[in-house]
């Protein structure tokens, strides 16, 4: 049985999923602390403060839906929301339930081991620290352990690197400096135009080009702000079981059905619109490559037409993934961008990097002297966060070692062979495809369902079958092959990280198909668990 100082929950992390599961489990009255890396709360808004960082979910929708009244007293300024405003924001949530004072901040959690006897987790911080508690949760993040390429010679660079997944808290100032940008996923291609306008000058190393999509940014005028207030619980409501946790609407043709000229409308008034709802312009277009290729010409026309110098759009033109298999970023001024005299693009496809210098960057045909290199080198995503805790569970798991050949989760929500671990947003769910903060608020709910089912029914470990994941792992595999998702070198297959098992780690059939996944396991007394006493075993 536990000891007295035991308690009932550790939370890691106080990013969007740690903040609501403190609420939630303070709520419910459990003995629980929390355990943060960064100085504050926010997680990826509190980490990623590049110039430019933005969320391309509606800022009305990327907001917590579990207190009327907050959604009330929150007015969003935006129609996308800026990393400060939404960095506020969760600021904003921590001191108005009074939540801080349960985390522990500036601590880094190192091991996690459950000792099958007490059926209790032990947690170790990187100050020695330890906490006892009968269930963990990972609330760590998808996209919190960035990648920092191992380039040849970067330990020579004399200027400064500068990431933007850790980008200092004071104002960085560029001017006068000759900038180099790293990569170009969400993070470079939101980035570069803000560096662009301060730098004496801006060159993009880009080594796969990806499409984006302009955001259309504005604020949100005080009519839609009403109308959002008028309609908030059922826009809520409707979110719950959306495919991507907000509200989307598609063609109700195929792309394949339509003749060229309602397609061009149809892709043009989702341009104009702005926002990742291109990708979804028509209901074929992830999974039907001659749906895809029309979706995709409109957009590389596009660029074309935006780009003055050919052979920079050309350069600009992906050629590895059809549109929106990787993430279809949004952004605001990037093709544009190209036109300025400072800025300059480099295919790394066509010219690989040799060498960091101490002075810059050799490519294999040209030398670029540099006082900045900014990387936005993406993440080590969904199981990075995961994988680098020494998580050991019963019967000697180790985490890092279950997962070496891709992640293998039940409902994304548990491991076989780690008891009480609940891991929030991460592989085998469809976060990363989905509105994260209906997919959080689902995930920590159904967490706190389990913790309150084995308090209620004296269970003191609750572990997934291996068969239940192992099947849930394959269907996320099936899934993922009646689409078109599978043809990208994407993060979401692990592609992005050298050495990773390429395995698709999202589960890409929809959210609200996936809620009602999760919800019919738990009305079914957590179907998929051995649910055990130590006493004595209880039927599942
Ligand atoms: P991403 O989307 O993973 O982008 C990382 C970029 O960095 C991508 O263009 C990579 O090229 C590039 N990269 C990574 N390593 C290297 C090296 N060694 N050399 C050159 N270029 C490199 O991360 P983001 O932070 O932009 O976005 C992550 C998610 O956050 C995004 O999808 C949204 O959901 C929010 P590659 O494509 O691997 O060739």
């Amino acid at each position: 049985a536990p000891t007295e100082n035991t308690r009932d929950l550790v939370i890691v992390g106080a990013g969007l999923a740690g903040i609501y599961a403190m609420y939630r489990a303070l709520e419910k009255g459990l003995d629980v602390v929390g355990v943060e890396a960064g100085d504050s709360v926010g997680g990826t808004w509190y980490w990623n403060r590049y110039p430019g960082a933005r969320c391309d979910v509606e800022s009305v929708d990327y907001s917590y839906s579990f207190d009327r009244q907050l959604e009330k007293d929150w007015k969003w300024t935006e129609r996308f929301a800026t990393q400060p405003e939404i960095r506020s924001y969760l600021d904003h949530v921590a001191d108005r339930y009074d939540l801080r004072r349960h985390f522990t901040f500036g601590r880094r959690v190192t091991a996690a081991h459950f000792d099958e006897q007490a059926s209790t987790w032990t947690v170790t911080l990187d100050d020695g620290t330890r906490h006892r508690a009968r269930f963990l949760m990972m609330a760590t993040g998808c996209l919190s352990a960035p990648n920092r390429p191992d380039l040849p010679g970067i330990d020579e660079y004399a200027g400064t690197q500068l990431f933007t997944a850790q980008w200092p808290d004071e104002p960085v100032d560029l001017t006068g400096k000759r900038v180099g940008l790293i990569g170009t996923g969400s993070s470079g291609i939101q980035a570069a135009p803000l560096l662009a306008e301060q730098a004496q000058s801006l060159t993009v190393f880009q080594r796969s080009a990806n499409y984006t999509v302009p955001a259309r940014n504005r604020p949100l005028t005080e009519e839609e702000w009403e109308k959002v207030q008028e309609t908030y619980p059922e826009r809520r409501k409707a979110s719950l079981y959306a495919p991507a946790g907000s509200l989307s609407t598609t063609h109700p043709r195929k792309a394949t059905e339509v003749d060229a000229a309602e397609r061009e409308r149809a892709f043009e008034a989702r341009w104009q619109e702005g926002g990742v709802l291109f990708a979804k312009t028509f209901p074929d277009q992830g999974v039907d490559i001659v749906a895809n290729d029309y979706a995709r010409e409109f957009a590389e026309a596009k660029i074309r037409e935006i780009v003055k110098d050919p052979q920079v759009a050309e350069d600009l033109i992906p050629t590895d993934h059809p549109i929106g298999t990787k993430r279809i970023v949004t952004d605001t001024g990037y093709y544009e961008m190209y036109n300025r005299d400072n800025v300059e693009l480099v295919n790394l496809r066509k010219h690989p990097i040799e060498q960091v210098t101490s002075w810059g960057i050799k490519t294999d045909d040209a030398s670029y002297e540099l006082d900045v290199i900014v990387f936005a080198t993406g993440f080590d995503a969904l199981t990075g966060a995961l994988t680098s805790i020494d998580l050991r569970g019963a019967r000697g798991a180790v985490l890092a070692d279950d997962w070496a050949h891709g992640p293998e989760t039940y409902l994304g929500l548990g491991v076989a062979g780690f008891p009480n671990l609940i891991t929030l947003n991460g592989p085998g769910s469809p976060s990363v495809l989905a509105n994260m903060s209906t997919h959080t608020e689902q995930q920590v709910d159904w967490g706190m369902d389990l913790i309150e089912f084995c308090r209620a029914n004296d269970i003191d470990q609750a572990e997934p079958r291996k068969d239940a994941a192992e099947k849930w792992t394959a269907h996320l595999g099936e899934v993922a092959e009646g689409t078109l998702f599978t043809r990208a070198a994407s993060w979401y297959m692990g592609a992005n990280i050298e050495g990773k098992t390429r395995t698709f780690m999202p589960y890409i059939g929809g959210f609200g198909n996936y809620r009602r996944i999760c919800d019919e396991a738990r009305d079914n007394g957590f179907e998929g668990y051995v649910l055990t006493r130590v006493s004595a075993p209880v039927e599942a």
